[in-house]
């Protein structure tokens, strides 16, 4: 039932991502429109825009209504992505088990496909308007995903993660770095579905800590798996192995999944969120 469900929203998403891609193109700047599809439809999770659908429904109202706000989520996650693999930032070389964007293309084109997917995102929430959504509603959208992308989520998030050294004595501080790397955008998907299903505002709160939960410990797995696969990270960058050890770390991420199924129990144990957030976690296990 949760595949079946899972592959239902996946592939609702895709459809619409491929639909909304066509309006990007133009010939006379083919490498950029080349580069987007490479990096926008190469087997990503969709996480995000899954729980924009998800959380959209839980509160019964129509998947359509969110779907514009589910892409935009995935737009501005695959921009990230895209950017964070520079040479700059995280130095990737391979994404989703291929060549990052700026290896297959270059720097300069992996710059302008960020910069494309981040403003148009914008451009696709307004898109919900053709979904029966009202003006206030994409108003709200736009604010919430502006902020979560901002020097209050992401960019934060990526500033601290590239310039913060390990210094023993705020091991906090990592927590802070995934609240925003990884929790905002994770909060950014659930509080659209909150929004296209118009819930009233002590409802998107706890959503919202859900969220901050779910990108924890979501990020915590992800440094887990990096470490096990032996991905070498800028020599002094820290993460949550570095900081805890691997033993405590899974233990950390533990304690964040349990905090996140807890906020569930409020929303009668949505049982598509718990098997999501269970999905999430059995990465490391
Ligand atoms: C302002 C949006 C924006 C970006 C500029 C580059 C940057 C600042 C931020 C990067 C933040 C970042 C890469 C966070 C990592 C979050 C994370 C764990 C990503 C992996 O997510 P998955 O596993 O990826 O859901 P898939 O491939 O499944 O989509």
């Amino acid at each position: 039932m949760f595949k079946e469900k899972l592959s239902f929203y996946r592939e609702t998403i895709n459809k619409e991502l491929e639909k909304i891609l066509i309006k990007l193109e133009n010939k006379d700047c083919s490498l950029v429109c080349e580069a987007m599809k490479y990096s926008l439809i190469s087997g990503g999770k969709l996480l995000r825009p899954v729980l924009t659908l998800a959380v959209c429904e839980m509160f019964n109202e129509n998947v359509e209504k969110a779907i514009s706000f589910a892409c935009a989520v995935e737009f501005i996650h695959v921009g990230s992505l895209v950017h964070d693999d520079l040479p700059c930032m995280d130095d990737d070389s391979l994404r989703r088990g291929k060549a990052s964007c700026h290896v297959k293309f270059n720097e300069a084109i992996a710059v302008l496909v960020g910069d494309v997917f981040f403003s148009f995102a914008f451009e696709v929430l307004t898109y919900g308007k053709n979904y029966g959504l009202k003006d206030e509603s994409i108003l709200k959208a736009v604010v919430l995903l502006s902020k979560m992308f901002g020097t209050n989520g992401i960019v934060c998030g990526q500033e601290m993660d590239l310039f913060t050294r390990n210094d023993n004595k705020n091991l906090k501080i990592i927590e802070k770095i995934a609240f925003y790397k990884t929790s905002s955008l994770m909060r950014a998907a659930v509080g659209l579905g909150c929004i296209a299903a118009k819930v009233k505002n002590f409802e998107l709160e706890k959503m919202n800590e859900f969220a901050k939960y779910f990108g924890i410990f979501f990020q915590i797995c992800d440094d887990i798996l990096d470490y096990e696969q032996k991905k070498i990270k800028g020599e002094k960058k820290i993460d949550f192995i570095s900081i805890y050890g691997l033993k405590e770390a899974k233990e950390l991420a533990g304690n964040y999944y349990n905090k996140a199924l807890n906020v569930l129990k409020f929303f009668n144990n949505n049982k598509f969120l718990k098997n999501l957030t269970n999905y999430a976690f059995e990465r490391i296990n």
